[in-house]
């Protein structure tokens, strides 16, 4: 069945329930939701009685008509039929889909939700002209959904829909409001297949402003957000790197840029002596409240999970929001992710609550962050490997293209991938492991490097990673170093080196890269 042309992008579900619509009117919240873009409306009252229900879809009719909007009913074919109303739109438990159409006609517009793979793929072969997939957060408004899925199952479900060869339009429900729309669509999309929009209901029909909510939101979802890269990925080969690195390295020194620490309190004076040595402009503020007018400044954001408490995740949180609001790179450092139940809590909230360009950590975090479970992490301090470097290439590589940004799995070897480009990096030295915040540090010397270099941002991060590297290589074999103490004021020394020799056009470091 070829798809109707029906603009989704923008999907308007009432509710006129008190704690959402308030005192409000709902056709008058309609009628502004349509004047200031809603695509599409669906009309869901749990509790009016039928003739009720009749009538007000009628009412809201007259207002989606004259938008030109097409108007569905929730659950109640009868109703749709009796007010001569655009189509309807089936829950798992209502009326089933075939006999939704066969009431309805070829023509009737329906639509199904769908919280896993299998009730997609079966609404799909059915005829349903779109689905609804989620839940996609949590969300007041409708507490009793079957299953969170987030924006990775979203991904998966529609990578499979585009396997079986179905042409199903798709919207994604729950938890969508204008300060992660972009994200989402952005997140949710898998390589062949995106969703064609997004369906809210607090974000319009709770607003003060239903108008101005639905034109943010329409604005919203016909943008890419901030953060994301528009040039397709450019093949990068080892030699490219090595004959870039110190050129981005010049360039990240002559903009001294600024990077923006939210780190733990063990690392704090030691990730501004590495920013300084490197030649960014370190800040250490924890303060969420500071970051949006710091964002402004066109820097990039380190945060940090090493000491965690609540409120320094509402913070994180914050200052997440305003780096992805103007696509400032964000890198995130779960420290210790799989150690104890507040950090795999904190990584799940962290990764639902905004986007990060490129997140780092050892075997153990990286395993957490993407959703394996079991994960057993002792302390913060990487662990014994448990996975083969195939295993470690999958995961990583398979994470990123889910997450949409950049893994970095660190180790003697360490994996890094943007999804599509996946390389091994093997520079280092094993006092790295022997000191504090050797992890975190690399984070700062990484966004340091990707506040400069955003269009290819796997470039950025694999020129901060060789700086690292190559400068603790070059630390250790000092005649002055005697162990983990002596490494790390030379290691400091070094960074500053690899970045005077940049800076001076001798670019002959970058070439023990490996
Ligand atoms: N269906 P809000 S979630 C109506 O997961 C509905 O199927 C959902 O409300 C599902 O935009 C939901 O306010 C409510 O989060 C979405
Ligand atoms: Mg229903």
């Amino acid at each position: 069945m070829a798809p109707k042309p029906v603009d989704y992008s923008l999907y308007l579900v009432t509710d006129s329930t008190p704690p959402i619509l308030g005192d409000k009117d709902l056709v008058a919240v309609v009628k502004a939701a349509v004047e200031g873009g809603a695509t599409i409306v669906q009309y869901r009252d749990k509790t009016s009685e039928t003739a009720e229900l009749v009538q007000i879809a009628k009412e809201l009719h007259k207002v989606t008509k004259a938008a030109g909007v097409p108007l569905l009913i929730n659950d109640r074919v009868d109703v749709a039929l009796a007010a001569g109303v655009e189509g309807v739109h089936v829950g798992q438990d209502d009326l089933d889909l075939k006999t939704a159409r066969r009431l309805l006609g070829p023509d009737a517009i329906v639509g199904v939700t769908a919280n896993s793979l299998e009730e997609a793929l079966e609404a799909a072969g059915d005829g349903a002209d779109y689905l609804g997939l989620g839940t996609v957060y949590a969300t007041p408004t409708k507490e009793n959904t079957k299953s969170i899925i987030g924006t990775a199952g979203v991904q998966k479900i529609l990578a499979e829909l585009h396997k079986a060869g179905h042409e199903v339009k798709t919207v994604c429900i729950g938890g969508v409001n204008a300060s992660n729309t972009q994200r989402i669509l952005y997140q949710c999309a898998a390589p062949q297949k995106k969703l064609d929009g997004v369906a809210v209901v607090s974000a319009i029909m709770a607003s003060s402003e239903p108008k101005e909510a639905a034109m943010h939101l329409r604005k919203l979802v016909s943008e890419p957000p901030p953060f994301a890269t528009t040039a397709s990925k450019s093949q990068l080969s080892r030699d490219d790197i090595v004959a870039k690195a110190p050129d981005v390295i010049k360039r990240m020194v002559g903009k001294k840029p600024l990077c923006h620490n939210m780190t733990n309190l063990v690392v704090q004076n030691f990730a501004a002596n590495v920013a300084l040595a490197i030649g960014s402009s370190p800040i250490m503020s924890n303060n969420g409240l500071e970051a949006g007018d710091l964002a402004a400044l066109g820097g990039s954001l380190v945060i940090n999970m090493g000491t965690t408490t609540p409120e320094i995740r509402s913070n994180h949180l914050k200052a997440l929001a305003a780096y992805n609001a103007v696509g400032g790179p964000v890198v995130f450092d779960p420290v210790g992710a799989g150690a104890t139940q507040q950090r795999k809590e904190g990584v799940k909230a962290l990764m639902a609550g905004g986007f990060f360009d490129l997140i780092k950590g050892n075997e153990g975090e990286i395993r957490t962050v993407s959703g394996a479970q079991g994960v057993k992490q002792h302390g913060v301090d990487s662990g014994a490997s448990q996975l083969s470097m195939d295993d470690k290439i999958k995961l990583v590589k398979g994470t990123a293209a889910r997450e949409r940004n950049i893994i970095l799995m660190t180790g003697s070897m360490d994996v890094i991938s943007d999804g599509e480009r996946t390389f091994t990096v093997a520079n280092g030295h094993e006092y790295l492991g022997e000191i504090t915040g050797s992890g975190c540090t690399l984070g700062t010397t990484i966004a340091s490097v990707m506040a400069v270099e955003r269009e290819d941002k796997l470039l950025a991060a694999l020129v901060g990673l060789l700086m690292y590297e190559i400068a603790a290589e070059r630390a250790a074999v000092r005649s002055d170093v005697k162990g983990p103490g002596t490494f790390v004021p030379a290691f400091i020394d070094e960074l500053y080196r690899v970045r005077q020799e940049s800076v001076s056009g001798d670019g002959s470091w970058a070439q023990v890269a490996k």
